[in-house]
């Protein structure tokens, strides 16, 4: 029994011995390149995952951005892997804010739209026919009034980190052409789950219904709706003109996409990471509204090709703004009417 237990132990010096040596372990070297020095940072549970869930497909002008935004913070900081799931495979825009609020999420970038659900005053980006263009859109949400939105968001355990861009919104439907008007009465439209675009919609003599982005696709194929209201490369990008066949350019609201991060998350960053995180958010969100304006252009060159496309007069327009006028009105106080006038006065400053 005595030589067994010598035996044993012998054999066990051997191995710690050849241990000792070493021979090419790299885990023994210094990591000779990148992939084994994230490699190693990730095996030390230091690397951080950022999920970004958005609702846009791949190849939208927010998916692109969204993989710039992954690019910048990982050349720039080996503390942070950034997951990007477009489709809305994690969830809606609603869902993935929700989730936010909860820490179960890192980061969602939706349309400010459902996010009255949580702050009301964003309503004033749903108010229809206020932002003339996008130079004003810029200077209005990069100015003190776009900073002072985004620190409401606070309160519901969320930091807002950067404007992004939508975009104008246009109206598709299965019916007929809209050219005036009267061509909108009776249209059953899909709109955002807010209160603002249902009002505005039936002011123009629609039947609004709200639809989350995620489902409208399959209502607009079922024909449970005969339309809907999106920005073009969204209309482009999510095939809506497979299961459409006339589009006007309505310009009716623009709407703002906004960078929002998970509150729990961000406080458990150092202030070096979060001016990195920011930084990244602000400079991908420049990036994003370049690539969004050139490619409004050129879905609308491509969905020109796909449905029947009307172009509304100015006159024409002025009467849907009249049209829709009350529900401003109506909505003020809802919003918050001081909030709603500081938002049209910089618009009128900025324009
Ligand atoms: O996540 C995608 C949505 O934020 C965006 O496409 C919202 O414009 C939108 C819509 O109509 O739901």
């Amino acid at each position: 029994m005595k030589v067994k237990k010598s035996l044993f132990w012998l054999g066990m010096l051997f191995i710690l011995v050849l241990a000792a040596c070493g021979g090419n372990d790299s885990s023994t070297e210094p990591a000779n390149n990148e992939a084994q020095a994230v490699e190693a940072v990730e095996s030390s549970g230091d690397v951080k995952t950022l999920r970004l869930s958005i609702g846009v497909n791949e190849g939208h002008p927010q998916e692109i951005a969204a993989q710039k935004f992954k690019e910048l913070v990982e050349e720039r900081s080996e503390d942070f892997k950034v997951e990007v799931y477009h489709s809305g495979q994690i969830a809606d825009d609603r869902t993935a804010t929700e989730m936010l609020q909860l820490g179960s999420l890192e980061i969602t970038i939706p349309s400010t739209s459902p996010v009255v659900n949580f702050v009301p005053e964003y309503g004033v980006f749903d108010l229809p026919f206020t932002i003339p263009n996008a130079e004003v859109a810029d200077k209005v949400l990069d100015g003190p009034f776009g900073d002072k939105m985004l620190g409401l968001l606070e309160s519901q355990n969320i930091v807002g980190l950067a404007w992004w861009e939508n975009g104008f919104r246009q109206l598709t439907n299965n019916e007929r052409p809209v050219a005036t008007l009267e061509d909108v009465k009776g249209l059953s439209v899909r709109t955002m789950e807010n209160e603002i675009h249902i009002d505005a919609w039936a002011a123009l003599g629609a039947n609004p219904t709200p639809i989350a982005f995620t489902e409208l696709f399959a209502a607009l194929q079922q024909g449970t709706i005969d339309g809907q209201e999106n920005p073009y490369p969204n209309i482009e990008m999510s095939r809506f003109y497979e299961v459409q066949n006339y589009m006007s350019n309505t310009n009716h609201v623009y709407t703002p996409f906004v960078f929002l991060m998970s509150k729990p998350v961000w406080e458990e960053m150092t202030e070096e990471q979060q001016t990195l995180i920011r930084e990244a958010a602000v400079e991908a969100g420049q990036y994003n509204r370049e690539v969004n304006r050139q490619g409004d252009q050129e879905s609308l060159d491509k969905l020109k090709e796909e449905l029947e496309f009307t172009e509304i007069s100015p006159e024409e327009i002025q009467r849907f703004r009249d049209a829709v006028a009350p529900v401003i009105e109506k909505h003020a106080d809802a919003i918050g009417r001081e909030i709603v006038e500081e938002y049209l006065a910089e618009i009128e400053n900025q324009s």
